[in-house]
């Protein structure tokens, strides 16, 4: 019998107050409610202080390279498809270096959840402007205040195709766990952006900046995560605040059902590598 803390591998070292520990605690809740194995779990995780979670959190994983998490994490996916796949970046990693990754993911519709902890800053390399800081955001790297618009994630991933787009907070930890929930529960590429205060570098993004600014559809009895139209005009309807719950839901096969059906992953093919062969590819490389 699984219990909670079966998936706490190591007490956290990220600053006292930062939003992570919301995100790791709903998150174990999460894996524990689904009874899920942490030997059928992979986290693959980006570089930045989101990266550690994969360390703190008991299940197999990967911290990768800045920038480069998606496609890790898909390549684990398609390599073994039994297991529960979840990639964690911050809002550099994904809006950022990583972005091109983030636009063809969600097309492509690998059955996995990616969590985008969206702090507004580039929190481990000591607090410069990421592409979700607002316009006048003073930073190392902007000290005359940022000329750049931020960037909308999830309107971007409407257009691109998700097919499960949605936003928590880590200071409602409940709606979080239940998000990430639904995420790990659809058959796709579920996206879950954590809004997540950075509190030793991001002054101005506090927890209750956030809780000023967010508006929450599940509330909203007239709001359909079903209809695209409805999803796209939520992020402009209510000028800078900020959309948080089910955004957008939809029903496709995903790439692995498609690309896959009828063969074996990866995984579970009986691979013995030919010493012969082998050399010969070594010998091209001399
Ligand atoms: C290819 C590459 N470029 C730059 C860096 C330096 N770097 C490390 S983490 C990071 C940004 C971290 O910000 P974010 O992804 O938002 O994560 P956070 O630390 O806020 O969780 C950068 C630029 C790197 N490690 N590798
Ligand atoms: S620097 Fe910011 S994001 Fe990183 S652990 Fe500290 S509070 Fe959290």
């Amino acid at each position: 019998m699984l219990k909670l803390e079966d998936y706490h591998h190591q007490d956290p070292t990220w600053c006292r107050g930062c939003g992570l520990y919301g995100l790791f605690s709903a998150f174990k809740k999460v894996a524990f409610s689904l009874k899920i194995k942490p030997e059928k779990m992979s986290i693959i995780s980006g570089i930045g202080c989101h990266g550690r979670l994969n360390s703190y959190f008991n299940a197999y994983g990967f911290h990768s390279l800045h920038g480069r998490t998606l496609p890790i994490a898909q390549g684990v996916k398609l390599a073994n498809t039994q297991l529960s796949v979840v990639a964690v970046s911050g809002d550099g990693d994904a809006y950022s270096i990583g972005l091109g990754h983030f636009i063809h993911s969600l097309r492509r519709n690998v059955d996995m959840t990616y969590i985008v902890v969206n702090n507004r800053i580039y929190g481990l390399t000591q607090g410069q402007t990421s592409p979700t800081s607002r316009m006048n955001f003073v930073s190392p790297s902007t000290p005359y205040g940022s000329k750049e618009q931020p960037l909308e994630g999830l309107q971007m991933a409407l257009a691109a195709g998700g097919s499960f787009i949605a936003r928590g907070f880590s200071g409602a930890p409940q709606q979080l766990a239940s998000l990430i929930t639904a995420g790990m529960k659809h058959k796709g590429f579920s996206l879950v952006e954590v809004l997540s205060p950075c509190v030793t570098h991001n002054k101005i993004d506090t927890y209750q900046l956030f809780k000023s600014v967010i508006f929450d559809v599940d509330k909203d009895p007239n709001y359909d995560p079903t209809n695209k139209n409805k999803a796209w005009k939520i992020f402009s309807r209510h000028g800078d605040k900020l959309p948080v719950g089910l955004i957008y839901k939809e029903t496709r096969p995903s790439f692995e059902e498609q690309s896959l059906p009828g063969r074996k992953p990866l995984a579970f093919l009986d691979l013995v590598p030919e010493a012969g062969k082998i050399e010969k590819i070594l010998e091209k490389f001399e």
